[in-house]
């Protein structure tokens, strides 16, 4: 295990960039949502993507589920994927998804304009054997691993499955992203998927000031939140799968400057992503 030291970013949760040239039709996020986005870290969507929608990144799921992949990272115990990734150069539906402008244009409003794809999964946490995610920050794996300079990338998520208290939803330290980087450490054997973890003590101190609260919500649902958002979800013991789409898109800017990890672990594609026209999804036109 290593520990990493205590990055030193007093202020260094998201703010939504000023002077970014973003036409009016681009403008996804309202003036209320950027600000709850800035004082809560995170920001709740419903009904951001349609019934039909989802069953389209459904049956693509399935496809890239049904592969044997090195991007497709199992659990621990029960050994069913827990995680697949590298899914937009894996499945077509996929490579359309991570350019869709109800994700890219809130994106591109928050981040900047010049955003690369750095990672594309879905976390499955399939019914009674999802294992859980520690306490963590995005953050700490993208600086230590990547060695990406600060935090500026977002992970933008669909719900893929209704979300429930239940079934082993995200949960947010809101308003924690005001304590910038914490110290973590790497914890190998928790679950198959290595992560920088925040401390016991360090959780205990931001609880003190953090509201604790669980993203949940229909398919279909969005959720954005930034690099330093102390986050973490339960095991799925119900009966019910909770699988969640997620795209982390990240500065050009701020582009990683180590290659440690496997691509679909961090793509090392630097093109700007342009997003799509709305119905790409459904009505494809490329
Ligand atoms: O899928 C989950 O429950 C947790 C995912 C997560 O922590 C993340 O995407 O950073």
């Amino acid at each position: 295990m290593r520990i990493n030291r205590r990055l030193d970013y007093p202020l260094a949760h998201r703010s939504v960039k000023q002077n970014v040239p973003i036409k009016e039709q681009d403008m996804y996020l309202s003036q209320e949502q950027l600000e709850e986005f800035n004082n809560n870290g995170f920001l709740v969507i419903p009904n951001l993507f349609s019934a039909e929608e989802v069953a389209e990144i459904r049956s693509a799921m399935d496809r890239v589920f049904d592969e044997d992949h090195p991007g497709n990272i199992r659990e621990k115990k029960s050994g069913v994927v827990r995680t697949a990734m590298g899914l937009h150069l894996r499945d077509e539906t996929f490579a359309r998804l991570v350019r869709h402008p109800r994700l890219v244009s809130p994106a591109q409003q928050i981040a900047g304009k010049d955003l690369y794809v750095q990672q594309v999964k879905i976390n499955v946490k399939a019914a009674f054997d999802g294992e859980l995610w520690q306490w963590h920050q995005d953050f700490s794996t993208h600086h230590e691993d990547d060695g990406c300079p600060e935090p500026l990338a977002l992970n933008l998520h669909i719900f893929l499955d209704d979300v429930t208290e239940f079934n082993g939803p995200l949960y947010f330290f809101k308003g924690s992203q005001k304590f910038g980087s914490v110290a973590t450490r790497h914890d190998t054997v928790s679950t198959s998927y290595p992560l920088w973890v925040v401390e016991e003590d360090k959780v205990r101190e931001i609880s003190k000031s953090c509201s604790l609260v669980s993203a949940t919500g229909e398919a279909g649902t969005a959720l954005i939140f930034g690099d330093c958002l102390v986050h973490g979800s339960p095991a799925n013991i119900s009966p019910s799968n909770r699988s969640i789409f997620s795209l982390i898109l990240n500065p050009l800017s701020n582009a990683y400057t180590k290659t440690n990890r496997e691509d679909f672990r961090h793509h090392r594609d630097l093109s700007a992503v342009e997003p799509l026209a709305d119905d790409c999804l459904l009505a494809p036109t490329d």
